[in-house]
């Protein structure tokens, strides 16, 4: 199973950063050359610079017009970059990391998206976004709405991050954003790390692209993990898994139409009839009826790790907000803006020209009338 992690903008490249961290290949594109040199762990020459000559290399200011002509002048240029770190083999999955609410990336990920989708049919495209606070106002979430219904057209999942979710921790913001950061890392690594792990029950690369590609829907990714020792039954800490808080996303998993659990640890923990009450009960709950699972017994381990993958939801609270704001606000900005309009034209109609106050001007270019 082969990912390459793409991040895009600000966020999308902090994000990138940490998987690099983790050994993952990853890329980072940005607008702002200050923040790419920022990053850490990716090298330097997996960093490019785009839309230099329109910015300066100093962001776009969350201008998401700026960040899609950005990435479209210097598409080249990443494409060329993304093929030299692909070459002969195959890229099963890119994941591109963004903020939903910025200019480069909300402007520039679904460019992006697509020329991979071109140059590369075989893979996957997954985004992985942050969606904006609802205290930044008004700009980022009319961003974040238009973004997701480009990239709904373009990539297999988006996998959505709910940074409002973050505040109810009541952590200051940069610290939030940093522990989501890792946490979306750390999540999807398990994941990765447990695909392809050779063994009877386990997972492979085709049943993640299988469970990814969902028609550019909604996917999200829970996670549990306990001291083997101290749990009663299995089956709670799979559901817990699951359950909202751990998904960073308000969404409703009875709309899921594929989902994917792959539980780790000590062999006496990992017991088969607690294992299938579980995976039972989520079959059933899951609009789609189908699930993905991989044991992994491992006599090293002490803890029970859970990781769960829903996928195809169609119905998310966090995601219906944004578009219904964005929707309603684009709705009374276009309204005041006819009414302007109108008001402007009314006050302005009934005017006469010059022609009908002024005697006709004296032709300055007749030589002859003038001697
Ligand atoms: N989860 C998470 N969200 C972030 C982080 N940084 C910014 N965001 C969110 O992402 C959005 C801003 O995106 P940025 O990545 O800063 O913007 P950009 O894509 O670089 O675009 P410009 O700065 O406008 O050029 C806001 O809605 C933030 O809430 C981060 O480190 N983690
Ligand atoms: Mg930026």
């Amino acid at each position: 199973m082969r990912a390459l992690i793409i991040g895009v903008g600000q966020c999308g490249t902090k994000i990138a950063d940490i998987f690099a961290l983790v050994d993952f290949e990853a890329l980072a594109v940005n607008t702002s050359k200050g923040d790419l040199s920022y990053l850490k762990h990716i090298p330097q020459e997996h960093r490019v610079l785009v839309g230099e000559s329109i910015t300066g290399g100093k962001g776009v200011n969350a201008n998401p017009l700026l960040g899609r002509e950005a990435m479209k002048r210097d598409l080249p240029l990443v494409m060329k970059k993304i093929g030299s770190i692909v070459g002969y083999d195959d890229v099963d999955v890119f994941f591109l990391t963004f903020g939903f609410g910025g200019g480069t990336g909300a402007g520039g990920t679904p460019v992006l998206a697509e020329a991979l989708k071109e140059e590369y049919p075989d893979s996957l495209v997954v985004a992985i976004g942050a969606l904006p606070l609802r205290e930044e106002g008004i700009r980022p979430t009319i961003n974040a709405a238009i973004t997701i219904d480009k990239l709904s057209k373009i990539a297999d999942s988006i996998i959505a991050i709910d940074n409002n979710k973050l505040k109810e921790s009541g952590e200051d913001i940069t610290r939030a954003y940093e522990k989501i950061n890792y946490t979306i890392v750390e999540r999807i690594a398990s994941l990765l790390a447990l695909v392809d792990v050779p063994g009877e029950q386990t997972l492979d690369a085709s049943d993640l692209k299988f469970v990814l590609k969902a028609f550019g829907s909604f996917a999200t990714v829970g996670y549990a993990k306990a001291d083997a020792s101290k749990i009663r039954n299995l089956s709670r800490l799979i559901m817990k898994s699951f359950e909202n808080e751990g998904l960073y996303l308000d969404a409703n998993i009875e709309s899921a139409l594929y989902g994917l659990v792959a539980i780790h640890g000590p062999p006496g923990a990992l017991k088969a009839s607690e294992i299938f009450e579980a995976l039972d009960y989520l079959t059933s709950k899951i609009k789609g009826k189908q699930i993905f699972r991989g044991f992994y017994p491992d006599p090293r381990e002490r803890e029970v790790e859970v990781v769960t993958l829903l996928s195809g939801i169609y119905e998310s609270r966090s995601i219906e907000e944004i578009i219904l704001t964005a929707k309603e606000y684009a709705r009374s900005f276009m309204e005041a803006k006819e009414e302007a309009e109108n008001r402007k034209n009314e006050l302005l109609s009934g005017l006469p020209d010059f022609d009908d106050l002024y005697p006709p001007a004296r032709s300055t270019e007749d030589p002859a009338e003038g001697g």
